[in-house]
């Protein structure tokens, strides 16, 4: 295997960092505030962020070990968006994601056996085993798919939140995608659409500032995504993506809105991917070497931490009881791994079963 190259410093651009502390790695580290919050809804938050994380990092495992071998972009440290926009979903909304979705699964189906044996291509797994890391569904919970085409699930969520328009019944489509997706004209035309044909469906941008190794400052004169949506009057929320409560609040808002007028919105949330863009490494991001200056002082800012913090400091968790709820989930996760690695590959005769409708005359 080639050796990383070390990464070229930043060209000069006319860069403006419009997000101000929220794209600072050394602000943000302190507890969240909770005060006023449900604690019971706080606690099953960090429940869910820690399935999550702990998920893919028995993912990063048997990757780096080479018993997985799809690619698998892992979301560690972002853990706090999924869980903070899924909160307000029901299994009648629609949910859409892309190359890195397995937060976004995980949130809403609250269960890792689907997405471990889909990572091992087992027939057990959320697609049969055809799909692996970057094509999961669970329809009958909401999740309607993940594709990793950059910008391409979104104009699928637009066509969603169209028939959810039509159908009346007040649900949603949320589309999770990343910084780099604006860089995609199909995400622009979706947002005039759905400004245009007041669709509910709520934008989600997970802006990381990295689109696989390059730093948001060469590829755009600001790093403020949200002001593609204002362009298009479309209503937007900017907040730190590692503070579960902001996300959750911002999120809780846009949702009602378009539920109630059926109106679409955009949320930005800041954070920051622990792991190099695809695979199990911190210092490697597609061959090239990564600088881990700020990794350092974003694990400070580390979503689960700040969350749990908080609820410690107020009396609602314990160091005992959080200790057992990693336990319990660990537990959970080693005994799917151990029944992925044991259930059956698909049978290679049904292997076009499920690309071509074959229903209906
Ligand atoms: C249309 C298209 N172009 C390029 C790629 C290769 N690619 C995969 S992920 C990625 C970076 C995406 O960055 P971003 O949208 O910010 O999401 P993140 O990886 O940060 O979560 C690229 C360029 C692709 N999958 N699709």
């Amino acid at each position: 295997m080639p050796e990383p190259v070390v990464s070229p410093e930043p060209l000069p651009t006319p860069f403006a960092s419009e997000l101000g502390s929220l794209a600072d790695p050394g602000r943000h580290h302190a507890p969240l505030e909770i005060a006023g919050e449900d604690p019971r809804g706080l606690l099953d938050a960090l429940r869910r962020m820690v399935l999550i994380r702990l998920c893919e990092q028995a993912i990063a495992t048997l990757v780096g070990s080479g018993e997985v071998k799809c690619p698998c972009h892992l979301g560690v440290g972002q853990e706090a968006i999924a869980v903070g926009v899924v909160k307000h979903l029901t299994a009648r909304d629609h949910v859409f994601s892309a190359h890195r979705s397995h937060a976004h699964f995980l949130a809403l189906v609250d269960d890792p056996a689907l997405l471990l044996h889909e990572v091992f291509g087992k027939a057990t797994g959320s697609s049969r085993g055809m799909g692996g890391s970057q094509h999961l569904i669970a329809a009958d919970k909401g999740f309607t798919g993940s594709n990793p085409i950059v910008g391409g699930v979104v104009p699928v969520a637009v066509g969603a939140a169209l028939g959810n328009k039509m159908d009346r019944q007040g649900n949603v489509a949320v589309v999770f995608f990343g910084d780099g997706a604006s860089e995609e004209g199909g995400l622009h035309e979706c947002l005039n659409l759905a400004a245009n044909f007041v669709l509910p469906l709520l934008f989600v941008c997970e802006n990381n500032f990295y689109a696989s190794q390059m730093d948001i400052c060469l590829r755009q004169p600001s790093d403020r995504i949200s002001r593609f949506a204002e362009a298009h009057h479309v209503p937007v929320r900017v907040v730190d993506g590692n503070d579960l409560v902001a996300v959750s609040h911002a999120a809780g808002e846009l949702i009602a809105e378009a539920r109630r007028s059926g109106r679409p919105g955009f949320l930005e949330a800041t954070t920051y991917r622990w792991l190099g863009h695809v695979g199990h490494r911190e210092d490697i991001d597609v061959g090239i070497k990564r600088k881990l200056d700020d990794l350092v002082q974003w694990k400070q800012r580390d979503p689960i931490a700040r969350l749990r913090q908080a609820l410690q400091t107020t009396g609602h968790l314990t160091p005992g009881a959080f200790a057992a709820m990693q336990q319990e989930i660990q537990a959970r996760i080693d005994q799917e791994v151990a029944a992925a690695r044991s259930a059956p590959y698909p049978d290679p005769a049904v292997l076009l079963d499920y690309v071509y409708c074959q229903g209906g005359s």
